[in-house]
């Protein structure tokens, strides 16, 4: 795992052809990110016509930072009755945290948050469609399907591959989610008006802060634009 670096891109910021934009809203992937993996995901739809480079990039790990909307109250309660809100596996469904009444006062999910996605067929599940699945770097107790998500996708990681083992893959995910926070941990790509410290590579594994946070200096307006949802 060691054998790939824990740093990608250069410091001064994304290369060409990134920054790339992806937004829709959450959907229900194969159900298996939280369940098997202990890495929960949220999909995005493939769509050719809103995201027509999809096709043609390279199956792989990319990452950058991803805006969440939290679901209006509405649609919150409307998922909740299709029983699409909860965990993946089904087992903890959440019956309260995301309620018509709490989803108005708690923004829970809205907000700006480093993330790691995986763009391919998954060949160690053999899946058949092309998914965009991203997993927020953040310890979020419960998923948000239709929420509508944002992303800025900055940098690329290492190609999709298969593996022996499920372990395997969970190891390399893991050091994906390394690459991602420290790379992000950089001013030149972090936005403008945030702290490098949100990427949360100032903090070691269990312990206390390190560095001093630094102010952002990556520019992606289109990144907090409002929705017309
Ligand atoms: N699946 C693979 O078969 N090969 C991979 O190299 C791979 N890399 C991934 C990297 C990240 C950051 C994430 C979030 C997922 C990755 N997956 C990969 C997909 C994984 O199999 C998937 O999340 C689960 O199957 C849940 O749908
Ligand atoms: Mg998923």
């Amino acid at each position: 795992m060691s054998s790939r670096p824990s740093i990608v891109g250069p410091d001064a910021g994304p290369e060409q052809p990134f920054p790339v934009k992806m937004e829709g809203p959450i959907i229900s992937g194969f159900g298996r990110g939280s369940r098997e993996l202990g890495i929960p995901t949220a999909n995005l739809p493939v769509d050719a016509e809103a995201t027509p480079w999809i096709a043609d990039c390279v199956s792989g790990v990319y990452f950058g930072w991803a805006v969440l909307e939290a679901a209006r109250p509405g649609e919150a309660a409307a998922a909740e009755a299709k029983g699409t809100l909860g965990d993946d596996s089904g087992e903890k469904k959440i019956t309260s945290k995301l309620s018509t009444e709490n989803t108005e006062r708690t923004p829970a999910v809205a907000g700006l948050y480093p993330m790691v996605m995986s763009i391919g067929y998954n060949p160690f599940y053999h899946n058949t469609k092309r998914t965009a699945e991203v997993h927020i770097l953040y310890p979020f107790a419960y998923d948000f399907y239709g929420a509508h998500m944002r992303l800025a996708i900055l940098g690329y990681i290492r190609p999709e591959q298969n593996y022996d083992s499920l372990d395997a893959l969970v190891a390399d995910i893991q050091f994906d989610c390394v690459v991602a926070r420290q790379s992000l941990a950089r001013a030149g790509w972090t936005p403008v008006g945030q702290s490098t410290a949100l990427a949360g590579a100032n903090k070691k594994e269990g312990g206390a802060e390190t560095e001093a946070a630094q102010a952002g200096t990556l520019v992606i307006p289109w990144l907090f634009a409002q929705t017309q949802l």
